[in-house]
């Protein structure tokens, strides 16, 4: 089956209580049962809800994976999978991710007695050389967050497994229609559903998507146990957006295409990160890897003060955190979403003062480069 054809129907069954075509917010904190123990597999909702199972059933589709749990948030389905992970474990994670992803492992899992070491994926010597006996975990973002570094995922399962470590692949930036890392080898897929996936900034989500059955198991019983489960309305929500997922990624691949090449040719604009771009450093590998290049873009003006006016002169352009929404939505990594990352650590992978980036929206491409022109004709 084709992946449109998935993402409508994966999960999508007719409503067995009364026929309705879409699923139904069910807006239920427990279920009758008939008597003790007898129940129609709904014991209690943090446990089971049936809107929630059925986007589970559709984004783990989408993924190609067996199994797959929606969380209240992006954050929440990665410290899910970091519990995975024991005290005197070594964990390896991409040097450069989400700002939020850093944070989690800096300032919360080392103080449960789990070392980590932040490596540059991008070259597989790198992470050859970082590998220590108790290494349980090779945790990465491709492309990055805001940097669009790409990593070889086939490359980083072969080198991760033959050391008896497990790959989590952060596939919130391509969404599973750009790119499907369990097809690479991957074990572990984690998404922020906030982004693509739901696609309308209405929603705040996470998801973790797998294949091996023991993992699966320890996932759902911290689901479970934690509990930071997706609401039934942001589940019903997620689930009308994958629906479009495949029409949409398409529109940002367009978009975003067009951006960068326009950023390319602009006088004001010192550098591009945009793995579409033929000076990529990992161009061949994204085409590879990737269907499409996406809708993220980064670039560089040069200073806080070019980044500054770029950013209150967009009119279009919403100047806000988040990503993946239809609406184009502009931002500025160092001071948002990487802030809680050291200054040094910013600065050497390239998220300076001035860096500015872009999640392309899939507004008329015409107005889009527009409002970009006027908000770079600064003085
Ligand atoms: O915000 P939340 O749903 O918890 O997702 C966290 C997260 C995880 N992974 C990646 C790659 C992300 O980009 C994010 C969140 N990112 C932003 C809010 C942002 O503007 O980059």
């Amino acid at each position: 089956m084709g992946f449109s054809t998935i993402a409508i129907h994966a999960g999508n069954e007719p409503d067995p209580a009364t026929g309705a075509v879409s699923v139904p917010i069910y807006q239920t904190s427990t279920y009758a049962q008939e008597a003790v123990g007898v129940h129609k597999g709904y014991e209690y909702a943090r446990t089971q809800n049936p809107t929630r199972a059925a986007l589970e059933k559709n984004i783990s589709a989408l993924e190609n994976a067996k199994f797959g749990y929606a969380f209240a948030s992006g954050m929440s389905a990665t410290d899910a999978v970091l519990k995975l992970v024991k005290a005197g474990d070594h964990v390896i994670l991409g040097d450069n991710t989400y700002g939020g992803t850093f944070r989690l492992f800096n300032r919360v899992l080392s103080n449960y007695g789990v070392e980590f070491d932040l490596v540059d994926t991008t070259e597989i010597s790198n992470l050859e050389q970082a590998f220590k006996p108790n290494t349980k975990m090779v945790f990465v973002e491709t492309p990055t967050n805001p940097i669009m570094s790409v990593t070889d995922l086939q490359a980083v399962s072969d080198v991760s497994h033959a050391h008896g470590a497990k790959v989590v692949c952060d596939n919130t930036f391509m969404s599973p229609y750009l790119q499907r890392p369990i097809d690479f080898g991957v074990d572990i897929v984690v998404h922020s559903t906030t982004k693509y996936l739901n696609g309308h900034s209405d929603s705040v989500g996470g998801f973790v998507a797998l294949n091996d059955e023991k993992d699966a198991e320890w996932i759902q019983f911290i689901q479970n146990s934690v509990g930071a489960i997706l609401s039934p309305m942001d589940s019903f929500l997620v689930l009308r957006g994958t629906k479009t997922l495949a029409v949409r990624m398409e529109a940002h691949d367009k978009n975003g295409r067009q951006v960068a090449n326009f950023l390319v040719e602009h006088p004001k604009i010192q550098k591009v990160y945009y793995p579409g771009l033929t000076s990529h450093p990992q161009y061949e590998l994204a085409k590879k890897q990737q269907k499409g290049f996406g809708g993220m873009v980064a670039f560089e003006t040069g200073s806080l003060d070019n980044a500054k006016k770029v950013l209150e002169r967009v009119k279009l352009c919403t100047l806000g955190e988040s990503l993946g929404g239809v609406e184009s939505l502009i931002s500025h990594p160092a001071s948002m979403t990487h802030a809680s990352v050291p200054v040094d650590k910013r600065e050497k992978l390239g998220i300076t003062d001035g860096l500015v980036r872009i999640s392309v929206g899939i507004e008329d491409i015409e107005d889009i480069l527009e409002d970009l022109d006027q908000a770079l004709s600064y003085s």
